[in-house]
Protein backbone atom coordinates (compact mmCIF):
# COMPACT_ATOMS: atom_id res chain seq x y z
CA UNK A 1 0.00 0.00 0.00
CA UNK A 2 1.33 3.79 0.13
CA UNK A 3 2.85 5.44 -3.07
CA UNK A 4 4.61 3.76 -5.43
CA UNK A 5 7.60 5.50 -5.92
CA UNK A 6 9.07 3.61 -8.86
CA UNK A 7 5.72 5.96 -10.46
CA UNK A 8 6.08 8.81 -8.80
CA UNK A 9 7.23 11.93 -11.33
CA UNK A 10 7.54 14.80 -9.03
CA UNK A 11 8.22 16.97 -12.42
CA UNK A 12 5.87 15.75 -14.84
CA UNK A 13 2.48 17.23 -13.75
CA UNK A 14 -0.67 16.47 -15.32
CA UNK A 15 -1.33 20.04 -16.34
CA UNK A 16 1.01 22.68 -17.10
CA UNK A 17 1.25 24.60 -13.83
CA UNK A 18 -0.64 27.97 -16.24
CA UNK A 19 -3.34 25.50 -16.99
CA UNK A 20 -4.41 24.25 -13.34
CA UNK A 21 -3.66 28.12 -12.23
CA UNK A 22 -6.76 28.99 -14.72
CA UNK A 23 -8.81 25.95 -13.72
CA UNK A 24 -8.37 26.96 -10.32
CA UNK A 25 -9.12 30.70 -10.65
CA UNK A 26 -12.46 29.19 -13.05
CA UNK A 27 -12.86 27.32 -9.72
CA UNK A 28 -12.92 30.32 -7.81
CA UNK A 29 -15.01 32.29 -10.48
CA UNK A 30 -17.74 30.07 -10.58
CA UNK A 31 -18.20 29.39 -6.91
CA UNK A 32 -18.04 33.33 -6.25
CA UNK A 33 -21.56 32.88 -8.15
CA UNK A 34 -23.38 33.22 -4.95
CA UNK A 35 -26.92 33.62 -6.48
CA UNK A 36 -26.16 30.77 -8.75
CA UNK A 37 -27.79 32.70 -12.16
CA UNK A 38 -25.01 31.40 -14.19
CA UNK A 39 -23.54 35.16 -14.11
CA UNK A 40 -21.02 36.99 -12.32
CA UNK A 41 -22.16 40.36 -10.81
CA UNK A 42 -19.28 43.44 -9.54
CA UNK A 43 -20.63 42.33 -6.14
CA UNK A 44 -19.82 39.12 -6.90
CA UNK A 45 -16.87 39.50 -8.52
CA UNK A 46 -15.54 41.77 -5.54
CA UNK A 47 -16.38 38.74 -3.18
CA UNK A 48 -13.73 36.14 -5.91
CA UNK A 49 -11.18 39.27 -6.12
CA UNK A 50 -11.45 38.78 -2.20
CA UNK A 51 -10.66 35.22 -2.10
CA UNK A 52 -7.58 35.77 -4.39
CA UNK A 53 -6.44 38.44 -2.03
CA UNK A 54 -6.84 41.65 -3.68
CA UNK A 55 -5.59 44.63 -1.83
CA UNK A 56 -8.34 46.84 -2.89
CA UNK A 57 -10.84 44.09 -4.20
CA UNK A 58 -14.01 46.73 -5.58
CA UNK A 59 -11.00 48.57 -7.79
CA UNK A 60 -10.01 45.47 -8.85
CA UNK A 61 -14.06 43.76 -9.66
CA UNK A 62 -14.46 47.23 -11.84
CA UNK A 63 -11.15 46.48 -13.35
CA UNK A 64 -11.83 42.85 -14.37
CA UNK A 65 -15.95 43.48 -15.53
CA UNK A 66 -14.70 46.71 -17.33
CA UNK A 67 -11.93 44.38 -19.03
CA UNK A 68 -14.09 40.60 -19.55
CA UNK A 69 -17.62 42.38 -19.58
CA UNK A 70 -17.57 42.67 -23.86
CA UNK A 71 -20.86 42.75 -24.05
CA UNK A 72 -21.54 45.65 -22.01
CA UNK A 73 -23.99 43.91 -19.95
CA UNK A 74 -22.75 45.03 -16.61
CA UNK A 75 -22.45 41.07 -15.81
CA UNK A 76 -19.43 38.63 -16.31
CA UNK A 77 -21.64 35.63 -17.96
CA UNK A 78 -19.63 32.29 -19.25
CA UNK A 79 -18.22 33.49 -22.60
CA UNK A 80 -16.59 36.43 -21.15
CA UNK A 81 -15.14 34.56 -17.72
CA UNK A 82 -12.26 33.09 -19.87
CA UNK A 83 -10.83 36.78 -20.65
CA UNK A 84 -11.52 37.34 -16.58
CA UNK A 85 -9.66 34.69 -15.99
CA UNK A 86 -6.43 35.57 -18.28
CA UNK A 87 -6.52 38.68 -16.52
CA UNK A 88 -6.55 37.38 -13.15
CA UNK A 89 -3.78 35.16 -14.29
CA UNK A 90 -1.70 38.16 -16.08
CA UNK A 91 -2.20 40.16 -13.02
CA UNK A 92 -0.54 36.89 -10.93
CA UNK A 93 -3.61 35.96 -9.15
CA UNK A 94 -3.33 32.24 -7.81
CA UNK A 95 -5.28 30.37 -5.47
CA UNK A 96 -3.29 29.31 -2.59
CA1 LIG B 1 -24.45 35.69 -10.00
CA1 LIG C 1 -21.35 40.60 -20.13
Amino acid sequence: MGVNVKDYKPHQPKLPVSRQTEEQLRAIFMESDINKDGVLSKKELKQAFGRLGALIPSFRAYRGLHHADANHDGVVDKDELDDLIKYAYRLGYKVT
